[in-house]
C-alpha cells in the first residue's frame, strides 16, 4: 500500500476503475473465494474484466485457483463488481490491503457486498460442496482492518435482510459462525474442537476482515460459505487444496445459481 490513508487509495482505485471499465458506478461488490469461481459465468456477460494490477493498491494474486481479475457485470438494472480473487491475511501484505477491495468497492458505489469463501465445515451432516449463510463470526486474527478510535457496530452484521433472501431462494440453505483464523495452515484437530467449543461451525482464512471493513463503510453483507472439506480431524482424512477446487466444480452451477437470483433481488 501507499503511503496515503486507505480511504484515500480505495478513492483512487475506484475512480480508475470507472475509467477502465466504463462504468461510473458500481451496485454490489462480490468477492469469489476458493471453489466459487466456476460460479461467476452464471451471474451474466462480462462488461470488461480488469486486472487488479491495474488498480492503484493492489497486488498480485497468490494462490492456484485464485485469479487477480475484477469483472465488470451488467445484471438486469446492476452493475456488479466481482472480484475474482482476494488478498488474504495470510500472504502478509498487512490487513490494509486485505480490504482495499471492499474499501474500493464502497467507494465504487457499492450498498452490498457478497462475501464468498471456501472452507471446513464443523456441523454434523454438512457435505463437501454445501453452501452455508454466514450468520456471525469469530475474528481470531487478532487486528481489526479499523485503526484508531472507531468502534464500529458489528451487531448483525451479516444482514439479515439478506440471509432471509437466501432462504427464498433457496429454503435448505443452513447457518453457520464462521471462525477466521490466520492461516495458512489448516487447523489442527484440536483447533477445530476449540473452534466448535466457541460456538463456530465453519472454519476459514478469510471474509471476518473484510466484514468488518464492509461495515465501517456501510454497506449491507452477505456471507456465504462453500463448506469444501469436513474441518481437520472429521473425516479421517488428511485435507489438501486440490480437493477444495474439485468441491468448487462440483458445487458451481448451484453456487452460480444462488449467486445470480440472490443478486437479482438485493
Ligand atoms: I477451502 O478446513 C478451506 N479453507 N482454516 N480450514 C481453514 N481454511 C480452509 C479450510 C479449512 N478449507
Amino acid at each position: 500500500m501507499s503511503e496515503t490513508n486507505p480511504y484515500d487509495n480505495a478513492q483512487a482505485a475506484a475512480a480508475k476503475l470507472a475509467a477502465l471499465t466504463g462504468v461510473e458506478r458500481h451496485d454490489i461488490a462480490l468477492v469469489l473465494g476458493s471453489g466459487w469461481l466456476p460460479a461467476v459465468d452464471a451471474l451474466g456477460e462480462a462488461t470488461a474484466e480488469i486486472d487488479t494490477t491495474d488498480l492503484p493498491g493492489f497486488s498480485a494474486a497468490a494462490v492456484a485457483g485464485h485469479s487477480g481479475k475484477i469483472r465488470s457485470i451488467r445484471s438486469g438494472e446492476k452493475n456488479l463488481l466481482v472480484f475474482l480473487s482476494r488478498t488474504h491475511f495470510y500472504e502478509g501484505k498487512g490487513v490494509a490491503a486485505v480490504v482495499h477491495p471492499i474499501r474500493t468497492a464502497a467507494a465504487a458505489g457499492c450498498s452490498a457486498i457478497v462475501l464468498t469463501n471456501g472452507c471446513g465445515g464443523l456441523k454434523e451432516g454438512w457435505q463437501p460442496g454445501q453452501p452455508v449463510l454466514i450468520s456471525d463470526h469469530i475474528n481470531l486474527t487478532g487486528t481489526s482492518p479499523i485503526v484508531g478510535a472507531n468502534f464500529v457496530d458489528l451487531t448483525d452484521l451479516y444482514s439479515p435482510r439478506l440471509r432471509a433472501l437466501c432462504k427464498e431462494v433457496d429454503g435448505s440453505l443452513d447457518e453457520g459462525v464462521y471462525v477466521q483464523f490466520p492461516g495458512p495452515h489448516y487447523e489442527t484437530p484440536a483447533e477445530v474442537r476449540m473452534a466448535g467449543i466457541m460456538g463456530g461451525h465453519l472454519v476459514g482464512m478469510s471474509t471476518t476482515l473484510e466484514a468488518i471493513a464492509a461495515r465501517e463503510a456501510g454497506m449491507e453483507i452477505l456471507g456465504i460459505s462453500l463448506v469444501t472439506n469436513l474441518a481437520a480431524g472429521l473425516s479421517g482424512e488428511p485435507l489438501n487444496h486440490e480437493e477444495v477446487l474439485e468441491a468448487g466444480k462440483a458445487a458451481a452451477s448451484r453456487m452460480g445459481g444462488l449467486l445470480s437470483q440472490v443478486v437479482s433481488r438485493i
